[in-house]
C-alpha cells in the first residue's frame, strides 16, 4: 500500500512562502530506524564521491557523501519506501517527484563545521521552480545546529555562484571527484555574506527531532552554525526532487549529475526532467520507480 502523510494546507502555504517548513514526527518507527543506519552505512563506508570538512582550526569532522542512497541498503529502502518524494510532491504540488541528488552530512561529536551560507541549485544540472529538498536528522539538533534559511530568498528570482564573498569557515581537506574545478557557472553573483551580516536577513531556525522532515526550496540560501564542541553527532540525509516541469541544466563547469547518469546519451539544455526518468528516477508515485537508487549503481 502507498504510504501516505498529514501535512496541511497552512504547512504548503509556508513552504511556497517562506521557502522552508518543518513537518513534526512525519517518519514511522521503521523509516527512522533506516534513517539512522543508513548515515552509519555511509559514515563507515565513504564512497569516492565522499568529502571531509573540518572547522576553520581544521578540528572537528564532517562527512559529505554523494549519493548515498546508491551505496546503503538502508538509505535505498527509505526513498523506496516513497516517504521523501511523496513528501516533495505534496509541497510542490505535483503529481511526480524525481530524484535530482542526495546527500548525507555527518557531523561527529565534538567540534562541528558550520555549513557556509548556500543554494543547491548552483551546484545542480536543474533549473525552475518545481523543488523540494527534504532534510532528515536522525538526531535531535536545535536551531543552530540544524539548517537555517533567508526567508522568502527562493523568490528572489537570482541564481548564485556556488563561490560566496564570504570568507570560508570550513577547511575541505577532501573534495572528492569535484575537486580543483569551478563547479557551476563562473559568471554568476557571489553568494552574499549572510553569516557576516546576520541582522540585514530575515533568518529561520527550526528545532527538528529524530522523525521531522525539513523541507525547502532548492533555490533558498540556506547555512547553519558550528559548535566547538557538541556531545553527539548530527547526522542528516537530505534528497532533492523536481517536479515534471524542472529543466536541465547544462553548467559552463562541472555539476552534480543526475543520479542515474545519462544512459540514454546526453541531456539538451531546457528539457524537462519528465522526459528523462533513467537519469532523474521517480520516487513518487512509487508504482513507476523506474530503478530508483538501487545500492551499487553509479551515475
Ligand atoms: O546538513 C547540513 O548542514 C547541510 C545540508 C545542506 O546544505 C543541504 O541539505 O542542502
Amino acid at each position: 500500500m502507498n504510504r501516505t502523510v498529514p501535512i496541511t494546507d497552512e504547512q504548503i502555504a509556508a513552504f511556497a512562502r517562506d521557502g522552508a517548513v518543518v513537518l513534526r514526527g512525519v517518519l514511522d518507527t521503521a523509516e527512522r530506524d533506516l534513517l539512522a543506519a543508513g548515515v552509519e552505512e555511509a559514515w563507515h563506508r565513504r564512497d569516492h564521491r565522499h568529502s571531509i570538512v573540518r572547522n576553520a582550526e581544521g578540528r572537528g569532522e564532517t562527512l559529505v557523501e554523494q549519493y548515498p542512497s546508491q551505496s546503503s541498503p538502508s538509505l535505498a529502502a527509505l526513498l523506496q519506501g516513497g516517504l521523501p518524494a511523496l513528501i516533495a510532491a505534496r509541497m510542490m504540488g505535483t503529481p511526480t517527484a524525481q530524484l535530482i541528488f542526495d546527500q548525507v552530512f555527518y557531523k561527529a561529536a565534538g567540534p562541528i563545521a558550520p555549513t557556509p551560507w548556500h543554494q543547491d541549485t548552483p551546484f545542480l544540472r536543474v533549473r525552475g521552480d518545481q523543488m523540494a529538498r527534504v532534510w532528515l536528522c536522525a538526531d535531535r539538533s536545535p536551531g543552530d545546529l540544524t539548517l537555517q534559511v533567508v526567508r522568502g530568498s527562493h523568490r528572489w528570482n537570482v541564481v548564485y555562484n556556488t563561490r560566496t564573498v564570504a570568507a570560508s569557515p570550513v577547511m575541505s581537506e577532501r573534495k572528492g571527484e569535484f575537486e580543483a574545478t569551478q563547479l557551476g557557472d563562473a559568471h554568476l553573483p557571489l553568494v552574499p555574506d549572510v553569516a557576516g551580516n546576520r541582522d540585514s536577513f530575515d533568518i529561520l531556525r527550526f528545532d527538528v527531532e529524530p522523525g521531522d522532515a525539513l523541507v525547502f526550496h532548492g533555490n533558498v540560501l540556506h547555512g547553519a552554525d558550528g559548535h566547538p564542541d557538541w556531545p553527539s553527532p548530527r547526522r542528516a540525509f537530505a534528497t532533492l526532487w523536481g517536479g515534471p516541469q524542472l529543466r536541465h541544466h547544462r553548467s559552463e563547469g562541472k555539476s552534480f549529475p543526475p543520479p542515474g547518469g545519462e544512459p540514454d546519451g546526453p541531456i539538451p539544455h531546457g528539457d524537462a526532467i519528465s522526459l528523462h526518468p533513467r537519469a532523474f528516477p521517480q520516487g513518487w508515485p512509487i508504482a513507476r520507480a523506474d530503478g530508483l537508487a538501487q545500492p551499487s549503481r553509479r551515475g
